[in-house]
């Protein structure tokens, strides 16, 4: 990827004419009168009501709870309170959150993703685990890390940075001591543990709590997920002990020490794809918006074409959104994999697009349905004894309406400029 460093924000661009994808989203009264004047990083700052359709009706009652700028509203994503404190339809909301979101993500110039950072003991599984989400297969690292190692994984064309830090006791210190090469501008810290070595759990505490230390140092707000990794399947009630103890010590140092409530421990294998899939989807979804407004808009899809189940997948087999809680745990494990492993087989097939499988349970079909957004790959999968039904409604409503808000917004992503810090070599 060759990008040119310089393509961020600068002087230069400040008077550059708003592109139409911009002006687009807005009142055309405002575009012919004051846009001229404006620069590209005031946009954010302007009342909602310059967002077309939305108006000053709806920007004043958006004022009063709060929502002011653009800005304010591309962080909004109370979908549904909106609806009912504006009632207006929910599809509306999600018209304005989308420009909003995008507004602001044009004024900011498109901001660079700081990296994940996943740290851990040696041997824990980091390596391995990026390997298998990113073969969409059971994979294992084939040696340790030295130092630290710098990838990437796709969400929604979003280039997600991720940097394993090598686990090895002399690498931990290094860390731990200079901060502000590894640990600083990092979107959140992914700590991994392995659950088969009991006799390590302290070491595991300490590292961790050393680790948000350091970041704290350094002005980081250490947000952290947990993955208790090595969670097979066939062994998975000899480590239900191990697992239970370290939760709760995690939580207690969130809680107590951090004042943080929302933390995140995930159960991993690399042995059960889907258990990496689950970790790493919520953690991508609460990075993406648009990821809430496609999971949102496919809801409504499925209220409208009654779907009995259903997942929405990334065309790299990250799960956007789901929606199974009328099936029971098996049904809903057979029907993942039959999608993920239709997924990887046909990940680069452009001519297959839809694939009906009829299940042996209750004449019930799954409906795997690949949609294409600029280049952005979503797999629609859904289950139904009417599979016609499902097809045809899912997309005529996803390319129609949406479309072009959808549309607008991978543009925006796509310009981005995506950094590691240089520092952290
Ligand atoms: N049983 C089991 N073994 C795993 C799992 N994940 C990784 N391993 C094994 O653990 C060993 C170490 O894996 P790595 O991925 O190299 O571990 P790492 O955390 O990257 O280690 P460092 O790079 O040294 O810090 C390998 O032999 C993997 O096969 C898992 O989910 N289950
Ligand atoms: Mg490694």
């Amino acid at each position: 990827m060759d990008q040119d460093s310089n393509s961020g924000i600068n002087s230069d661009e400040q008077h550059e004419e708003i592109p139409s994808r911009i002006t687009d989203l807005l009142v055309s009264d405002f575009v012919e009168q004051s846009l001229e004047n404006l620069k590209r990083e005031d946009l954010k700052g302007l009342s909602t009501s310059i967002i077309k359709g939305l108006g000053t009706v709806y920007g004043f009652r958006l004022e009063r709870l709060k929502i002011s700028t653009i800005e304010n509203l591309s962080d909004n994503l109370m979908i549904k309170q909106l609806t009912d404190k504006l009632a207006v339809e929910e599809e509306t909301v999600l018209k304005w959150l989308l420009a909003g979101d995008i507004i602001t993500e044009y004024s900011k110039g498109g901001e660079n993703y700081r990296p994940i950072i996943v740290a851990g003991l040696e041997g824990s599984g980091k390596s391995s685990l990026i390997l298998s989400l990113k073969s969409m297969s059971t994979s294992a690292a084939p040696v340790p890390t030295k130092g630290i190692q710098k990838d990437f994984i796709e969400f929604l064309k979003i280039n997600i940075p991720i940097i394993e830090l090598g686990g090895s006791a002399e690498q931990r210190e290094k860390y731990i001591t200079e901060p502000e090469n590894f640990l600083k501008d990092t979107m959140l810290l992914i700590y991994v543990i392995d659950v088969t070595r009991p006799t390590l759990m302290n070491e595991n505490i300490d590292y961790l709590k050393d680790l948000m230390e350091s970041m704290k140092a350094v002005g980081e707000v250490p947000n952290l997920r947990v993955l208790l990794n090595k969670y097979d399947p066939q062994y998975r009630h000899q480590h239900d002990a191990v697992v239970n103890h370290v939760s709760s010590r995690v939580q207690e140092i969130f809680e107590k020490e951090y004042k943080i409530i929302s933390n995140e421990v995930h159960k991993t294998s690399i042995f059960e794809i889907p258990t990496l899939i689950a970790a790493f989807s919520a953690l991508f979804r609460d990075l993406s918006p648009i990821s809430i407004v496609i999971a949102s808009i496919y809801q409504y899809f499925a209220g409208l074409s009654s779907v009995y189940a259903g997942f929405v997948f990334t065309g790299n087999g990250f799960v956007v959104s789901e929606w199974t809680q009328r099936l029971p745990k098996e049904r809903r494990n057979r029907m993942f994999d039959e999608a993920y492993n239709y997924i990887k087989k046909n990940a680069n097939k452009e001519d297959v697009h839809q694939m009906v499988i009829k299940t042996d349970y209750q004449g019930i079909f799954i409906i795997i349905e690949r949609i294409n957004i600029e280049q952005a790959i979503l797999y629609l999968t859904s289950i139904n004894t009417k599979p016609e039904a499902i097809g045809d409604q899912n997309l005529k409503l996803l390319r129609g309406q949406f479309k072009p808000w959808i549309k607008n917004f991978f543009a925006i992503r796509n310009k981005r400029v995506l950094t590691f810090n240089d520092e952290g070599n």
